[in-house]
């Protein structure tokens, strides 16, 4: 079974494994309000693609929670990196959906501003932020889904043709394929 649905002339995917070796236009990277580095994907990130994604994420100096910013990749294959801050969970009383489904929103139309056609996410806030993955995933693909249908917006370019979540286990790729499935059913 294929993670892959098309939706309003994009595609929405799922690959597995390491995000820095996944070739796209524009990787959405795990970031902390300080733009500061740190471990997970965001520590992957910093030491493939070398000093300079942190040199320009001094220059901007930080990024509030929900919210994205950009710097271009070093040594990654893509052209960009999109530094999104998701939230902490604390329970899921603390309006951490919202934040979460608002640094997804944010992540795509900074990729649509920079214009890019592919843009890769992890898995946004589900490792040291401790998110539940499964409604962590249907959050994700709600905010896709979303934004592929706000076809009104005056900025929306409609540049993005492609979405894929680059998922590091098995585990959390088959979480992220019942949510594609769910948002996305495929046509009778
Ligand atoms: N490729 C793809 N996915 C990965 C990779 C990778 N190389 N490494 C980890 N993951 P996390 P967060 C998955 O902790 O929860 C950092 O210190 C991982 O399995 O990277 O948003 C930042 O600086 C998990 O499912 O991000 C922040 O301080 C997902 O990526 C804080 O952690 C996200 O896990 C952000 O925490």
């Amino acid at each position: 079974m294929l993670g892959i649905r098309h939706y309003k002339n994009s595609a929405i995917d799922l690959w597995q494994g390491d995000i820095t070796t996944f070739v796209c236009d524009a990787m959405v990277n795990a970031a902390n309000t300080k733009l500061a580095g740190g471990g997970g994907v965001d520590g992957a990130i910093h030491e493939a693609g070398g000093p300079s994604i942190m040199e320009e994420c001094n220059k901007i100096g930080g990024c509030p929670t929900g919210q994205a910013v950009s710097t271009r990749a070093g040594q990654l294959p893509c052209q960009w990196i999109i530094h999104s801050v998701g939230p902490v969970w604390q329970g899921g009383r603390s309006g951490e959906q919202k934040l979460l489904a608002l640094a997804y929103r944010n992540s795509l139309c900074e990729a649509e501003r920079l214009g890019v056609r592919h843009v890769a996410f992890s898995s946004l806030s589900t490792g040291v932020y401790r998110f539940p993955f499964e409604e962590a995933s249907n959050i994700a693909m709600k905010e896709v889904k979303d934004f592929l249908d706000c076809e009104k917006d005056p900025v929306k370019k409609n540049e993005v043709k492609r979405i894929t979540f680059v998922l590091f286990s098995l585990e959390i790729y088959s979480v992220f394929q019942k949510a594609l499935f769910k948002a996305f059913p495929e046509k009778a």
